[in-house]
């Protein structure tokens, strides 16, 4: 198996996390052509975005959640995904909070780090939305030591990438850290960037966050 992906993308981050964590056979590239719009990864997957897995057979599989998803169908014996129905429905709905009501927003945040350009209002409406979202998080998150339970699930894996970007638009927008007040989103941020495959990813991405500001 092959994971197309990008160090920065906090949806390829979403996979790479899973990928590491439970040590799951799939190697991970760049997009061919160097770019998701080349001709070589647009015959691979047309939807020219990243994250995509290909399989040994050739069958394409993008979109993070998908990818995650059939990640921890593949391997079960990964403990990915909890094992009660309740637990398995409070990953999923975590894993949805944090894709719909934070990282959409988050998304208009990132067309607007550049302060020549910026409009007030538009990142002021994202922040507001941003913090609707962490609100809602702040409900479903309990004080476990991951998302749900004792061990990496797939909540995790799409929960963590997003709390980095939410951390950083704090900095970049010069903000007052906006996890503070949601003491069950701060304290599960603080406990997660402990876990080894979190670590990773995150150093990655910073890298590649580094490099892009640099450039
Ligand atoms: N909903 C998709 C979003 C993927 C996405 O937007 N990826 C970005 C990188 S962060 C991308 O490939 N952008 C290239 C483009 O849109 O042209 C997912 O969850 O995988």
């Amino acid at each position: 198996m092959k994971l197309f992906s990008a160090d920065l993308s906090p949806f390829a981050a979403r996979v790479r996390i899973a990928i590491y964590a439970k040590a799951l056979p799939v190697e991970i590239l760049s997009p061919p052509g160097g770019s998701t719009k080349s001709p070589e990864y647009l015959a691979i997957n047309p939807m020219g975005k990243i994250p995509a897995l290909v399989l040994d057979d050739g069958t394409v599989i993008p979109e993070s959640d998908t990818i995650v998803e059939f990640l921890a169908d593949a391997f079960p014996q990964s403990g990915l995904r909890p094992v009660k129905p309740a637990d398995i429905a409070r990953s999923r709905l975590l894993a949805r909070i944090a894709e719909l009501y934070i990282m959409a927003h988050g998304g208009t945040l990132f067309g607007q780090m550049n302060p020549a350009t910026r409009d007030a209002a538009v990142v002021e409406g994202a922040f507001d939305k941003l913090r609707d979202g962490l609100t809602h998080l702040n409900v479903f998150l309990t004080g476990d030591r991951y998302a749900v339970g004792d061990t990496l699930t797939t909540a995790d894996a799409a929960l963590a990438p997003v709390l980095m970007f939410t951390a950083l638009f704090s900095q970049m927008f010069a903000r007052p850290d906006l996890l503070a007040p949601y003491g069950k989103v701060e304290a599960y941020w603080a406990q997660v960037q402990g876990d080894p495959a979190v670590a990773k990813v995150m150093g990655e991405m910073q890298a590649a966050l580094a490099a892009r500001m640099a450039g």
